[in-house]
Parts: structure tokens; sequence; C-alpha cells
């Protein structure tokens, strides 16, 4: 059985949480603003806010350095890169919780001896540590603009390796169409509130055409400003799809299937006519509860403020990815 309505964080009731009151605040401020051009300054918005927290913020980002190359095609874009304690404390993961502010349960994620599963229809099955990974697939780093369904943004340098180089080393058979990633996932482990426990289809879940993963853009991610990924960011491999909505970069993944059929997966499962299975980002498509005609690109003022900015159709890849959608 699945519940009637999900709350989503930023639906929860300002009063049941602090950061979400704070955020709810700012929105309706914003709600002003909009139209006018202007920068909002007001709170900052990341779930660290005391000397204290920032220190243990930054430990949990302080990892080791990686080594990568830059990919040229990819070093910059039309708005400045997001401050990485911001990336870092505003993030979602619904495993360690139902709000923004999961860095520090996160924590909990087991990440040592991490294995991937690669499996399905392929000619070469097999199950991936991280440093096979990184010795198999030189890393690069590319800066990609974020969008998340909720309609804020983010420009993050993400390190990695393209999804088409896996493909690659697997040789998915000609019945292989659709691909599912899923995410770690263990209750006892991640703990998130009760509200995200229960009836939701876990574990985490995404899916693409194939496709969609063989195109230039879709990247696995292992790292993120020069480090090994923070476990809040979906350590110690998650996936990157910049053109999408930001639920369909799965966070964690232990495993990847290549499918006949167009699997199930954790949103669209949980309400269809909310997630699409495509989930490309559509300025002209709003959400059935609001636009997506413009988006919040946070963390650009002072103090963490945002602006309003236009939400570009497949956020601004249509260049590479428009020819898989006609
Ligand atoms: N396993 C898992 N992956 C996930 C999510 C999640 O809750 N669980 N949230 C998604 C959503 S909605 C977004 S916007 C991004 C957030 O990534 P970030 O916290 O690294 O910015 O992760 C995506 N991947
Ligand atoms: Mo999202």
């Amino acid at each position: 059985m699945r519940p009637t309505r999900f709350r989503k964080s930023w639906e929860i009731p300002a009063s049941a949480v602090t950061s979400e009151r704070a955020y709810y605040n700012r929105r309706s401020f914003l709600k002003s603003l909009v139209g006018l051009g202007m920068v909002a300054s007001i709170m900052p918005i990341t779930g660290c806010n005391s000397p204290d927290s920032k220190i243990a913020l930054e430990k949990t980002l302080d990892l080791p350095k990686l080594k990568f190359t830059t990919n040229q095609a990819f070093t910059k874009v039309d708005r400045p890169l997001t401050d990485r304690y911001l990336a870092g404390s505003y993030n979602n993961f619904y495993e360690f919780g139902g709000n923004k502010n999961i860095w520090q349960p996160a924590q909990n994620l087991p990440t040592d001896n991490w294995k991937v599963e690669v499996t399905g229809l392929v000619k070469y099955p097999r199950t991936y540590d991280i440093d096979d990974l990184k010795k198999q697939f030189p890393l690069e780093e590319r800066i990609y603009r974020f969008r998340c369904v909720e309609a804020w943004s983010m420009v993050l340098p993400w390190i990695g390796f393209p999804m088409k180089a896996l493909i690659g080393a697997v040789e998915p058979t000609a019945k292989a169409k659709f691909v599912r990633f899923t995410s770690f996932y263990n209750q006892q482990i991640t703990k998130g509130p009760s509200v995200v426990f229960g009836a939701l289809p876990w574990p985490y879940t995404e899916g693409l055409r194939i496709e969609e993963m063989a195109n230039e853009l879709a990247f696995f991610a292992l790292g993120i400003y020069g480090r090994d990924l923070p476990k809040q960011h979906g350590a110690p491999l998650r996936m990157v799809l910049p053109w999408k909505y930001g639920f369909k970069g799965g966070k964690s993944i232990v495993k990847i299937e290549f499918l006949e059929r167009q699997p199930a997966t954790f949103w669209h499962t949980l309400n269809a006519r909310e997630y699409d299975f495509e989930a490309n980002v559509n300025p002209a498509k709003p959400h059935p509860r609001w636009s997506q005609a413009e988006e919040k690109f946070i963390g650009s003022g002072p103090d963490f403020s945002w602006e309003i900015r236009e939400t570009l159709p497949y956020n601004g890849y249509g260049e590479y990815v428009a020819s898989l959608y006609i």
C-alpha cells in the first residue's frame, strides 16, 4: 500500500522544522521579488549556521583529492559556481530525512568496500569496486548546471566519467533498451524520519533509455569540488544528468541493470502525474503544483541569497540532447 499523498520536504508545515520555516519565509518574501529582477539578500540558506557546525560540515567535505583532467567542453556555464558549503548542506537524500538538512545523518552511509553490480542484458556483467572504476575510467571534471524539480538550481563541478564508457565496457546486448539504477538502502542504517518510511517504494531507483545513458552528457560522479564525493552528495558513486530534473540522478548507486522494458522508478511509482519517467527540464511544462518557467538560482548573492532566472529548455543542454526526443 502506498500513502494517498506523500508530503515532500517543501510541504512540511513551517511549524515542524526550523530550517523549513526559514525556507518558507524566504519563499513568500521571494514571491514579492519575482519579476523585479531583484536579488533577495536574506538569511543564509545553508543548514549550517553556527561556527561549530561549519567546522563539522567542513570535516564531511574535506576528503581526499582526486586526480583528473578538465573536460574543455564543460569548463563553465552562464552563471557562477555554487559555494561548496552551500552545495554540501542543502541536499535531497530522502533515505536520511525529509528535509534539506541531512548532511549529518548522511554520514552514517557505510561507503567502505563499496560494490557496484553491473548486470542484466550485457555481454560482460561485472561487479566493480570504486578503485576498479577509478583505474578503468579516466576521471574528468565537468561543470554542469543542476536543476531540481522543486525549482531551485545550482552550478556544480562534478568529477567522474561518462556513462557511455561503462556501456563500452560491459557491452549491452541488442535486447537492452532501458537501464535501472538502484541506490543503497538499509532502513536500519539510513534512519530517516518516519515520514519517509513505510509505504515508499524503497530502494530509490531511477531509469533511463539506453540512448539517454549513451549521450555525451550522462555522467557518473565519484567526486565534486576536486575531491571524493561527500556522503550527502551520494558517495561513492552517483548519477548526473544535467538536462533532467535532479531526482533522475540517483545517489549512492549499488546496482546497474540493462533491461528490455522500462523499469518502475521511485518517484514515478509514487506519483506518476508529478514525476514523469523522462523528466527533462522544460520551462513550458508546469509541475501540477507549480510553474517551471523560472528557478531560484541559489547561493548567487551575498549570504547565500538567490536570484530568479528563467528556466532553460533541457536546462540549457538542448544542443546535446534535443535529438533524443524527436
Ligand atoms: N538515493 C537518492 N538519490 C537522490 C535523491 C534521494 O532522495 N535519494 N534525491 C534526488 C534529488 S530530488 C535531487 S535534487 C538530487 C540532489 O543532489 P545533491 O543533494 O547532491 O545536490 O539528488 C537526487 N538523488
Ligand atoms: Mo530534486
